[in-house]
Order: C-alpha cells, then sequence, then structure tokens
C-alpha cells in the first residue's frame, strides 16, 4: 500500500528518495553494462528511475515470509509517477538470477521500448542492465510488471514481485476532487501445480495442473498485519486498484460503502456508475471513489471467503473508532463492463476478425495447452494483420470453461459487445472474456509495430495463448 494524502505525499517521497539511492550506487554497474551493449547513444540520459530486480525476502504476516523476486527491495516496486509527454529514462538492472525483462503495462509507446521482447524488445541478461526511453502516454492508472516466461517455475515473471503502479499524470494540472489517495494491488502468493482432480469430485477427467495459492495480499502484508488504511469521516478517497495476480481474478468489496467508478483500466469511463462489487480480472485497474460516510473499522477485502481468509484484505479505520474490523457479505451483483458504457452503438468496423479460444487439456499431471483459432504460439502468428488508421472488430469467443484476461499491448480497445450487450465508449486493454463467452472489441490500428495479443494469466500465455498483430 502506498498511502499519502494530495499535498503531502510524504511516504511516497520516501519511496522515491530510496528509488534515487538505489539509483546512484548502481550507476557504475549501469554504465558497464550500457557500454558492453552498443546501441547506447553517445551520451546516455541520465535515468529518472532506476530499478533493480532482486531476490527479496516478504514477510506477509507474523512468520510467514515469501522469498520472491521485486524491484528495489519493496513490493509492489517504486511508484513510478510520470508526467504525460515528458520523455522518461528508466534504467533496469537485472539481479534477478534470470533472464528477464520489463512490460509497461497500458502505455503507448514503440514496440521496441514496450517490453515484451514478442514485439522485439530485448530480455535483459542475468547480471545486465537495460534503458528504456519512452514519452509517457496516455493519462492514467497503469503499471509495470516482468514479461519474462515462466512456465513451469512458480517463482518467476508475473508470479514473483516484480510489479509496481506507473501513474502517468496529464500535462496539465491533476482533474478529479479528493482528499487521499490510497493504492492497493490484489495478489496471490505461495502457488503450486495442483491436480482439480485431487481437490473436488467429478471434475474433467483430462484436465491438466493448475496453479492454486496458499496466501494472498491487498496491499503489502495480509489482511490484519497491515498498518490500517486510516480516513475520516467526510473524506473522498480515491482508489487505484490492480489485480497483480499472475491467474486469478477477484472481487472486492467494502461493507457499508460503495464504489463510484471513475476509470477503468486507467480510461475515464463514460458512465461514472456507483457499484457494491468490484470485479477485476488479472491486469485490470479500477480508479474508483469511496465517500467516507459510514464512520467504523471496516474489512475492505475479497467477497471470496477462502480468499479473504487466505489474506486478501485491507482495514479501513476510521478516525477515533476501535474495535475489531467488520465484515458483511455484500449483495451478490452480477459484475457488468456495461455500466460504465454508453449503450449507443460503437462506429463500423473496417473490418472484422474472429478469433476462439480452446484449451487442450493437458491429463492429470500434464500441462494445459491453449490454441487461438486451433494454434499455439509461437504457429498463431501473424494473428491478423492490419493497416493503419482502420478500426478492426475482434469478435472473441471464449469455448472454455477458464476466463480469459485478454490483452493488447501499446493499444487500448474499445469494448463494443459482451454477450448479447452492444455498448460504445468504453476503453480498455484487457477484457475479462468469461468461461463460455463471447464479447467484441474494436481494435484502432493507430501504432503502427508489432502488437502483443495475449491472455494475461501467466500460464495460458506461456502454453500458447499469444499472438502477433502485425501491420502492413
Ligand atoms: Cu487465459
Amino acid at each position: 500500500m502506498v498511502a499519502h494524502d494530495r499535498q503531502g505525499s510524504r511516504r511516497t517521497t520516501e519511496v522515491t528518495r530510496r528509488a534515487l539511492m538505489v539509483g546512484a550506487g548502481a550507476a557504475s554497474i549501469a554504465g558497464r553494462a550500457a557500454l558492453a551493449q552498443a546501441p547506447a547513444p553517445v551520451s546516455a540520459p541520465q535515468p529518472d528511475h532506476t530499478l533493480r530486480i532482486a531476490p527479496i525476502s516478504l514477510e506477509i504476516a507474523p512468520g510467514k515470509t515469501i522469498k520472491t523476486t521485486g524491484y528495489n527491495g519493496t513490493v509492489p516496486g517504486p511508484l513510478l509517477r510520470l508526467r504525460e509527454g515528458k520523455p522518461a529514462v528508466i534504467n533496469v538492472i537485472n539481479d534477478a538470477g534470470y533472464p528477464d525483462i520489463v512490460h509497461w503495462h497500458g502505455l503507448y509507446l514503440p514496440a521496441i521500448q514496450d517490453g515484451a521482447t514478442e514485439e522485439g524488445s530485448p530480455i535483459i541478461p542475468v547480471g545486465q542492465s537495460h534503458t528504456y526511453s519512452f514519452t509517457p502516454k496516455p493519462t492514467g492508472t497503469r503499471w509495470y510488471h516482468s514479461h519474462a516466461m515462466a512456465m513451469r517455475d512458480l517463482s518467476r515473471s508475473t508470479y514473483s514481485g516484480e510489479f509496481g503502479f506507473l501513474i502517468v499524470e496529464p500535462a496539465a494540472g491533476e482533474p478529479g476532487h479528493y482528499d487521499r489517495e490510497v493504492l492497493l494491488a490484489a495478489r496471490r502468493w505461495e502457488g503450486s501445480w495442483v491436480s482439480i482432480q485431487d481437490l473436488r469430485k467429478g471434475p474433467p477427467p483430462d484436465n491438466g495442473l493448475e496453479v492454486m495459492y496458499a496466501s494472498a495480499t491487498l496491499g503489502q502484508r495480509m489482511l490484519g498485519h497491515d498498518e490500517p488504511i486510516r480516513v475520516r469521516r467526510g473524506e473522498r478517497v480515491l482508489f487505484r486498484l490492480l489485480n497483480a495476480s499472475a491467474t486469478m481474478d477477484v472481487s472486492l468489496a467494502l461493507p457499508g460503502h460503495r464504489f463510484t467508478v471513475l476509470a477503468l483500466d486507467g480510461n475515464p469511463v463514460p458512465t461514472q456508475a456507483t457499484v457494491d462489487i468490484l470485479k477485476l480480472d488479472v491486469a485490470e485497474r479500477a480508479d474508483v471513489i469511496v465517500e467516507m460516510d459510514n464512520p467504523g473499522v471496516w474489512v475492505f477485502g475479497s467477497t471470496d471467503d477462502m480468499d479473504r481468509n487466505m489474506g486478501m484484505g485491507a482495514v479501513i479505520e476510521y478516525a477515533d473508532e476501535k474495535g475489531e474490523p467488520q465484515w458483511l457479505g455484500p449483495p451478490k451483483l452480477p459484475w457488468s463492463y456495461a455500466k460504465f458504457a454508453r449503450t449507443a452503438p460503437a462506429a463500423e468496423p473496417d473490418e472484422t476478425v474472429h478469433l476462439t479460444f480452446e484449451k487442450i487439456p493437458g491429463g492429470r499431471g500434464g500441462y494445459n495447452r491453449w490454441t487461438i483459432n486451433g494454434k499455439s504460439w509461437p504457429d498463431t502468428n501473424p494473428l491478423f494483420t492490419v493497416q493503419e488508421g482502420k478500426r478492426y472488430r475482434l469478435v472473441l469467443n471464449n469455448n472454455s470453461g477458464d476466463t480469459h484476461p485478454v490483452h493488447t499491448h501499446r493499444h487500448t480497445f474499445e469494448v463494443t459487445k459482451v454477450g448479447n450487450t452492444s455498448m460504445s465508449g468504453l476503453m480498455k486493454d484487457t477484457l475479462s472474456l468469461v468461461r463460455r463467452s463471447t464479447a467484441e472489441i474494436d481494435f484502432i490500428a493507430n501504432d503502427p509495430g508489432p502488437t502483443f495479443f495475449h491472455c494475461h494469466h501467466q500460464d495460458h500465455m506461456d502454453e500458447g495463448f499469444a499472438g502477433l498483430i502485425t501491420y502492413t
């Protein structure tokens, strides 16, 4: 959790200062690596930020320590606040112990800077560093995370602590009215491969291994083991929420309070609906305002009891209130993107592309594979080819029993249909495509270069659910 009031921002300042100190200490290593990797410009610009990926021991509750890797010794990594349009230089030192790469999720930037090897960004070898430079856009809540392959190793890439918030601030001032800003990332820990057949009766007999988790956090530590988020009656709190889990969605509620959704995936929504439950699939973000008008001590947590018992929650404490944090099960309302969109139909596409997603079951003890239109990465390429300036309607058909957060790199898309409900105006970079369902998204080809499209479940991506959109 990074919490601070708008003016003071004391805790953020501390994070930034620590990041700078790490940067100074690492400058000589970085300089050497940059020289070794020829393409650095003659006068390499000073980095604005330095991220060092290295092993870390995270105590998420007394006696519960997670050994993982993270950025600059913290999880989440340092909050990066970048200014729209102001070039940013970020030096990344890879002391993870394995080849690694950082992806800037939700930003518009050249493929070579995007941090996905599939698009041509370089992997960072063990012990070396790499400098990313780009001009941050668009404004909003973005994030950064490892984009390495993990395959069967549940300590790597998005299974690790390698993630952090990245906020692109508008060039001119900050809109919105709130008294306090709180950043919370949802996260599962201690994953292991399990046969679903061992957990419950009557599973598909041919299903392969799935990742199950033993602990979870919303913020830095497990529910009940972190400092409470302290608020005052009458405050308007802006929560920036992110599901940084490698493979599972989360539904969040704060009993006695409601969420007014300002933005999804960092992009302002056309309709600012107020809801009781927020559902965030992997990689999705929500910026919400909560009116603090119900004094008490509350659990802000997962609506799933097992998930909350594993630690997925944070305590909200009003000034002068004491006692055990209270949880009340919220009404079970279906989550719907349509609430935040316009009902008017979207613009007509220039072309339509059909993408069907299916599982090849791995069998008991094996690993499931994934296909798009019958093929797995890299045989999916090119997924389809676009012409700059055109609008492509992607008709997504999830012919599997799993929900998939499908993600486009370097582009946002417009959600135009979910099931039978048409809509417009909702811009996202990740869409939760519910099991056995269809949806349509409009991809506007406005940034030439290879563009990675994949499921954001680490295991699904690693096992073939990916393809490249290419420009002619
Ligand atoms: Cu998936």
